[in-house]
């Protein structure tokens, strides 16, 4: 049975013995042990564990913190007390950015809930929270600039559910915590699609969008239609709402909502959307996504979209999230491929495999099943980040887990959707690639297993499902 670590580190070199540890409850473990600074890689760490004591070695404080994680997987109890199999371990990540995404505009989530997420990803080395701030159904974020926006577009969610946004104090507490945790966040105004709520507070910045008909199919299939002017939207459809490229004030206020959002949120990303625009004209398309590049980039900030703004002009330093399937379809493909040439640098996020919305099987009963049918906890653990898309490894910045909320309707919910697939990106974007040492599907479900009683203790609420042995 190998150790209950996860992720997998690059390298554990296990010991005969245990160092007993004269502790009352696990996290005093972390006082007990020696702090060197050595140099290596950023996030990297060395933990010994041997008769003499614990020992960890880290260039920088996310090492330590990361090397903490390890720790605290690693202790066990018998009826002594608490104890540490005696170890060797040297690890770095194999990618430097390691994303979960919440959705808060299709069901709003609380500040506590996201500061629990937080916690509960660093734990698994997570370093970037992506907060999906704005959609058709709402606008959850208060601007200075533009109050309106938040003001008059998020007074509901998906089926006529609760609202709500984030005021500026809210976001100061989110982003400290994030930071505490080691994690930056990433703020997403998703455009031009996605912008009905926009239209709330400000119509004259968004179009009548040119629907094909089966975009029309759809939007009848999930929300009973298209949304009246003037009210908030309900339903589930995507794709029928679009910002105006000729709207006279619309870069100027792409300019406005960029630059405060970059002095609310100080990481080195601004996401810009860009995804599923299906009522959107492919010039006015391209016209819009410059216009919010252009505004990113005035801020000094590296802009982010999902894989179709390959279709755009960013800039060489672009990431692009490619949200496609493990097997890209043609369309999907060709958009990376000139996303690729145009320098960008990917994130991964592979719908059928980590998207945590999908439902695990037939039964469960929140989720969608869109991305290939439902994604068991085996298909969501067994892929690799470079094989999925032609581009060289070092052109792949990492990997994110998304959580879309269309049905995620309370904590409950997002934990049993989350956990345990999150732990699944988790290896994916810091250990080794899929075949190497234990990172094989076997050797995953035992160390899930054994990380089960950690998260029952911490109260996580996952989903035990039958393929995974629990304990
Ligand atoms: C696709 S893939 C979306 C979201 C939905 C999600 C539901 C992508 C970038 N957008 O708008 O919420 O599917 O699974």
């Amino acid at each position: 049975m190998p150790l209950a670590l996860l992720p997998w580190p690059v390298d554990v070199d296990i010991r005969p013995g245990a160092l007993r540890l004269d502790i009352s409850a696990p996290h005093h473990a972390l006082s007990l042990a020696r702090y060197d600074v050595i140099d290596g890689p950023p996030e990297g760490y060395r933990l010994d564990i041997a008769d003499e004591g614990i020992r960890i070695q880290a260039a920088s404080a996310a090492g330590r913190f990361y090397a903490q994680r390890t720790l605290l997987q690693l202790i066990a109890r018998d009826d002594e007390g608490f104890f540490v199999p005696h170890v060797a371990i040297t690890d770095a990540p194999r990618f430097e950015y390691r994303g979960i995404m919440l959705d808060v505009a299709r069901h709003f989530h609380s500040v506590d809930t996201i500061e629990r997420l937080v916690e509960r990803a660093a734990d698994l080395k997570f370093n970037v929270l992506h907060l999906h701030l704005t959609d058709d159904q709402a606008w959850r974020l208060a601007l200075e600039c533009r109050p309106e926006l938040a003001d008059r577009g998020s007074s509901s969610s998906i089926g006529g559910d609760p609202g709500g946004h984030f005021t500026r104090d809210d976001v100061q507490r989110i982003v400290a915590h994030a930071a505490a945790h080691h994690m930056i966040v990433v703020p997403e105004i998703d455009l031009p699609g996605h912008t009905h709520a926009v239209s709330l507070s400000h119509p004259e910045l968004t179009a009548d969008p040119v629907l094909a008909p089966s975009v029309l199919e759809v939007v009848e299939e999930f929300g009973g239609g298209l949304p009246r002017t003037g009210e908030p939207y309900t339903g589930f459809a995507v794709g029928f709402s679009s910002l105006d490229a000729r709207a006279p004030g619309l870069e100027e206020v792409l300019r406005e909502v960029f630059a405060e959002v970059a002095r609310l949120f100080p990481g080195p990303y601004l996401h810009v959307g860009g995804d599923e625009a299906l009522g959107t004209a492919r010039s006015d398309y391209r016209a819009i996504v410059d216009m919010a590049v252009r505004a990113v980039m005035a801020t000094g900030r590296t802009p982010a979209a999902w894989h179709e703004a390959g279709a755009a002009d960013l800039p060489a330093d672009a990431v692009f999230q490619y949200w496609g399937f493990l097997t890209p379809s043609t369309e999907h493909a060709e958009l990376a491929r000139r996303a690729l040439e145009r320098g960008g640098r990917f994130v991964l996020s592979p719908a059928d495999a980590i998207y945590l919305d999908m439902k695990y099987d037939a039964d469960t009963r929140a989720g969608l099943s869109w991305a290939n049918g439902p994604t068991s906890v085996r298909r969501s653990y067994e892929w690799d980040p470079a094989g999925v898309l032609e581009v060289p490894e070092e052109r792949i910045l990492g990997v994110e887990a998304a959580l879309w909320t269309e049905t995620i309707v309370d904590e409950a919910t997002l934990e049993h959707m989350v956990f345990p697939r999150i732990a699944s990106a988790a290896e994916a974007a810091w250990s080794r690639p899929l075949g190497s040492a234990e990172r094989d599907w076997e050797s995953f479900r035992a160390r899930i297993a054994g990380l089960g009683l950690l998260w029952e203790r911490a109260g996580i609420r996952f989903a035990r499902g039958t393929e995974i042995p629990w304990r």
